[in-house]
């Protein structure tokens, strides 16, 4: 199986996972990525089962938009019962590392209102130990400097992602070099420096379930 197929895989195997809780008054959280676009193109043939979905970034509101699926603003819907995403990298506890594409408040916004996180990976993503990925931090762009210069008294080759503004008008910063032993612990510490928005690491609230595919089929984690 090619890489694609694999994330259609987990896709398909999120979408059978939600589908028996699916009312006409259901609002899903829905990610970012090109795994996440795979289960936006399987969830447009449910379309009429569900209400609707509030989307972690701009563009997977898009994606919803064309696939006739309304989108809400999370502001009107509160909770939501399940948050679908993809990950750069998940360990054996669920924590992850997410943001390569930029949209890791929103996301972690949405999965902090979820009652069930599914993480969908291929088994690229599986590390024993999270941290070959680099980290991203996103900050207020006046903080930019004096932030990175406090990434490196923690160890890690801070790099500006030039020519990157997120949906919420900010700069990411990704942490080279920066191998990480306590995910909770550091993600506590990174959002306690003036200027950070939020950081990559989702570990204090990590995935719930995680449906991995590789080329003898897709396992479900929890
Ligand atoms: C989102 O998409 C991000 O948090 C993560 O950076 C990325 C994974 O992308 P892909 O599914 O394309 O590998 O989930």
């Amino acid at each position: 199986m090619t890489q694609d197929e694999l994330k259609d895989a987990v896709a398909a195997a999120a979408i059978d996972e939600v589908r028996p809780y699916l009312y006409r008054d259901t609002v899903l959280g829905i990610g970012t990525g090109s795994t996440a676009n795979c289960f936006i193109d399987r969830l447009a043939e449910l379309r009429d089962s569900f209400k609707g979905a509030v989307a972690s970034s701009e563009a997977s509101a898009e994606r919803l938009r064309r696939h006739d699926i309304a989108v809400f603003e999370l502001n009107e819907v509160g909770s939501v019962p399940f948050y679908i995403d993809g990950a750069d990298e998940v360990n054996a506890h669920l924590h992850m590392i997410k943001g390569g594409g930029a949209a890791l408040t929103r996301e972690k916004i949405v999965a902090a209102c979820s009652e069930l996180f599914i993480c969908i990976a291929d088994a690229s993503k599986r590390v024993a130990r999270l941290g070959a990925f680099p980290l991203p931090v996103e900050v207020i762009p006046m903080a930019r400097s004096y932030v990175a210069r406090e990434l490196v008294k923690l160890g890690a080759d801070p790099v500006y992602r030039q020519g990157v503004v997120t949906d919420n008008g900010n700069q990411i910063i990704d942490c080279f070099d920066f191998m990480i032993d306590d995910p909770v612990a550091m993600e506590a510490r990174l959002n306690a420096i003036v200027g950070v928005v939020t950081n990559g690491l989702f570990a204090a609230r990590g995935a719930d379930v995680l449906f991995l595919g590789d080329t003898s089929g897709v396992e479900r984690l929890t």
